[in-house]
Parts: C-alpha cells; sequence; structure tokens
C-alpha cells in the first residue's frame, strides 16, 4: 500500500494533488472470482476487507452499480453508538464501536473516528423509563453508558434549552460517552483502499441484473459489464435489497424508505456532542466544518427516493427548534435523502440462505453506518466458513419463521 511522507503530503499540497495517483485499481471484471459481493457501501467493502485480512480470501470482487460509498454510506448522519436493548444486538454494536476506535490505525487511514459521546434525551416520563431500562441491560453487558440529569446535559450541550415551561422539557439523558462519529466517506474508502491493496477487484459502474443458479446452488451473477462466474455470492445493496433477492427466488421482509437529512450554514462550534431527540423526531450535531448535521424520522410512506423534500426539512427543524432554539437563526444549506431498507423488528439480517452459496447482509435501516466494522468482521467470517458467526447467528433470516424478533424499535431512535 502506497504511504504518504510529511513531505510528499506537503508537496501534493503545494502542486494541487496534481500526482496524486489513484488510491485503489479500476481493474476489469475477470470471467470468475472465489466470492463476489454484490454493493460497495461501507458493509459490502468491510465484508471484503475482513475476507481478504482475516481469511485469506483475495480472488474476490465487490461490484458496484454506481460510485463506491454512494449509497447510504456516503448519506448518513454518522452517528456511532453501542447503547441498543437486546444482548444479540449490543454484542455486534460494541464490537462495531470497539474496531472505530483503532480503525484509522488498521487502515492507516484517517477516518476521524470522534468519540465525542451522544445524548439521547429523555422528555417524557415514558422516554425515561425506556433509557433506565436499556442503561441497566447495557451495564449488564458491560457497555460504558450512564443516565445523567437535566444540569448535566446543559453542562455537555449548553445550547439546549433546559426551561421546565416548554412542550417536551429536559427531564435527564442516557449518555454514552465513548459514542461519537466518524467520516462516512472516509470509511468507505479507508476499507476500499485496503481491500484493493490485499488484491480484491472493486469493479465501479457495474450493476447486477441477474442471479444464476444450478441445483439450489449459486453459480454467478449477470451485470452490466458481463458475465461473472462464483460460488459464494453475498448481497449487500441496503435499499435495493428487495430487487436482488428477487433475482434469486427469495422473498425478503424488507420494506425500503428514504430516511433524509440536512445540514446548516457553517457556524463557529456550538456544540461538540451528539444529540438525539427522539420524542420530538429529531437529532443534531456539528461537522468539522461547522455545519450543524440535522435528521428526522424517515419517510412515512415506501420509496426509492435519494432526495430531500422540502415538508422533511420544516417538519424537522420545527420539532426540533423548541430544544435547540439557536436554529432558528440559521440558513439551512442543503438536503438529501438515501433508500434504507427496514425489518419489522428494526435489527438487521446478516444471513445464509436456503440457496447454496447465497448470502445477504441488510435491513441495517436507519442505524447501520455504526454497524460496519463489526458487520463487515462477522459476515465474512461466514462466508469464508459456511456458517454463522456467533455474533451474527441471531441476525438470520430464519428468525422471522421461527419467531425470534430482536425488537430495536426504541434503541433504533429516528422515527420509522
Ligand atoms: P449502502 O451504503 O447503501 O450500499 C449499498 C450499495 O449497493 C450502494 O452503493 C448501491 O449503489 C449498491 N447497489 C444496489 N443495487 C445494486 C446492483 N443491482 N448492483 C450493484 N450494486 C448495487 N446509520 C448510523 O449508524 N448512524 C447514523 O447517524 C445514520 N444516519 C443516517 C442518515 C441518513 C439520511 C440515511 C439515509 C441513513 C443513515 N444511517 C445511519 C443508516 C446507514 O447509512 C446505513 O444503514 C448504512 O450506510 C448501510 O450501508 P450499506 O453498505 O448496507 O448500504
Ligand atoms: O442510528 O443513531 C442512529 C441514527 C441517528 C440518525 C439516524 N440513525
Amino acid at each position: 500500500m502506497k504511504r504518504y511522507s510529511i513531505f510528499s503530503l506537503a508537496r501534493n499540497a503545494a502542486n494541487y494533488h496534481k500526482d496524486w495517483g489513484p488510491v485503489w485499481r479500476s481493474p476489469e471484471p475477470k470471467a470468475e472470482y472465489d466470492a463476489v459481493i454484490v454493493g460497495a457501501g461501507g458493509h459490502g467493502l468491510a465484508t471484503a476487507y475482513y475476507l481478504a485480512k482475516n481469511h485469506n480470501m483475495t480472488n474476490i470482487a465487490v461490484l458496484e452499480k454506481g460510485w463506491l460509498g454512494g449509497g447510504n454510506t456516503g448519506r448518513n448522519t454518522t452517528i456511532i453508538r453501542s447503547n441498543y436493548l437486546q444482548d444479540e444486538s449490543m454484542a455486534i454494536y460494541e464490537l462495531a464501536r470497539s474496531l472505530y476506535e483503532n480503525l484509522s490505525q488498521e487502515l492507516n487511514y484517517n477516518v476521524m473516528f470522534s468519540p465525542r459521546g451522544v445524548l439521547m434525551l429523555c422528555q417524557t416520563e415514558h422516554e425515561l423509563r425506556a433509557f433506565k431500562r436499556t442503561s441497566h441491560a447495557n451495564r449488564l453487558a458491560g457497555t460504558e453508558a450512564r443516565m445523567i440529569d437535566r444540569a448535566e446535559v446543559k453542562r455537555l450541550c449548553p445550547i439546549i434549552n433546559d426551561r421546565d415551561d416548554c412542550r417536551y422539557p429536559i427531564l435527564g439523558a442516557y449518555y454514552q460517552p465513548r459514542g461519537g462519529t466518524a467520516r462516512h466517506d472516509a470509511i468507505a474508502w479507508g476499507y476500499a483502499r485496503g481491500a484493493d491493496a490485499m488484491g480484491v477487484d472493486i469493479i465501479q459502474n457495474c450493476e447486477v441484473v441477474g442471479i444464476d443458479q444450478n441445483a439450489g446452488r449459486i453459480t454467478g451473477v449477470r451485470t452490466s459489464r458481463g458475465e461473472i462466474k462464483t460460488t459464494k455470492l453475498a448481497v449487500v445493496v441496503a435499499g435495493s435489497t428487495t430487487q436482488l433477492m428477487d433475482m434469486a427466488g427469495v422473498r425478503m421482509p424488507i420494506e425500503s424508505v428514504s430516511l433524509q437529512a440536512l445540514v446548516s450554514e457553517p457556524i463557529k462550534p456550538v456544540i461538540d456532542v451528539v444529540v438525539m431527540a427522539n420524542t420530538v423526531h429529531g437529532y443534531m450535531s456539528q461537522s468539522d466544518k461547522g455545519e450543524l448535521v440535522i435528521g428526522g424520522g424517515a419517510d412515512p410512506y415506501n420509496n426509492f427516493s435519494q432526495r430531500g423534500s422540502f415538508p422533511a426539512v420544516e417538519h424537522t427543524v420545527t420539532a426540533l427548534v423548541e430544544t435547540f432554539p439557536i436554529i432558528s437563526r440559521l440558513r439551512m444549506l442543503r438536503q438529501w435523502g438515501g433508500t434504507v431498507d427496514m425489518t419489522g423488528d428494526r435489527s438487521p439480517i446478516i444471513s445464509m440462505t436456503d440457496i447454496g452459496g447465497l448470502f445477504v447482509n441488510c435491513g441495517w435501516g436507519t442505524g447501520g453506518f455504526k454497524a460496519i466494522p463489526g458487520s463487515g468482521w462477522a459476515f465474512a467470517d461466514t462466508i469464508a466458513n459456511d456458517r454463522p458467526h456467533p455474533i451474527a447467528a441471531p441476525f438470520s433470516l430464519n428468525r422471522y419463521m421461527i419467531g425470534h424478533s430482536i425488537d430495536e424499535s426504541v434503541a433504533a431512535a429516528v422515527a420509522h
């Protein structure tokens, strides 16, 4: 892998990066691979990276219909936390969060992990009780997080409205000090560069249009750039999961909806924690550029739109303004949407299928960015060994057949 010294960085900055080469190759697809991953979002790329790194599988391809990181991975608001309710969830989200801690060193790429702390506000008695319950569960599992009172919320986030005479007064918060954010596209780029350096072919502008099988086993895929043979196929396409799995004849318990977000004009630093206000359906943090990064609930109807809509901005900002009066003075700069893949229990699917060699990783819905390193780790192990990794096992597809749901409708936070 090419490394840059401080001198070459300075030289490149001075000549506008004119001599900076691409950090991953653009190979032509080969006729055959040991494994093919569909989707170059964070989960697909992390899976490729750990397949190569942990399992020595390097004759693999990641096929992406657009550009890598151009799906939800490049559209999300980057909140990282592991304060989920169920044991199965805590295991995978905490594995991911702990891998984030050293990811820049692991990838030799600055992913800007910023453990600035995440506050989940309690603005009703019911929310207070629900988060107390989560806090007990998390502490039992060894996750570092605690309930804090209104005064501490105000100390951590001085711009918050801590008055009593409002519709949703702050009653406290559930605080995970080592939750935070990371740079979203750096996660995609870092994993892509690392996987490419180990020999993985990342092929952009290559849409999968058909899945081939024979006698119940995967034999290959048809793509916009020709046919590719493989006996192991991993579908990791978030909001497009139903269409892809349909090509293999597998019906998925997934609904696709748009989740939108927006940023304000850049301002001086005003908030150095992430705040989620789930009762009013909004959340906010500040980017390194100074923009307030703001989001709300998912669109209330199924759709595949990746655009923002004016009513969503209006709704989200109106909901948040009582808690953060400062935003009434700000201009909103841009907005966008991503197609998220929702399951009924708001937990992901990391699974083998009834078709030999067909694996699927999806259902992360509004909250999969935080899980990328842990999901890639466990999914790669599942693919390499043809059996579910212990952390992935509870998230298999058959939980919907036996009724073992992993209900995370509260922890998933933003409304959906
Ligand atoms: P994606 O990044 O969407 O990648 C899937 C890829 O598959 C895409 O690049 C797509 O082009 C490709 N693809 C689709 N069909 C085909 C095909 N036929 N052939 C080839 N390629 C194909 N999560 C958090 O943890 N914290 C947050 O704060 C957060 N905020 C969010 C805010 C918004 C506005 C949105 C939209 C999402 C948010 N999420 C958040 C959720 C998070 O972004 C996703 O769960 C996560 O990025 C999913 O990653 P992925 O790799 O599975 O999917
Ligand atoms: O999963 O924490 C989360 C989240 C926040 C906003 C969107 N998803």
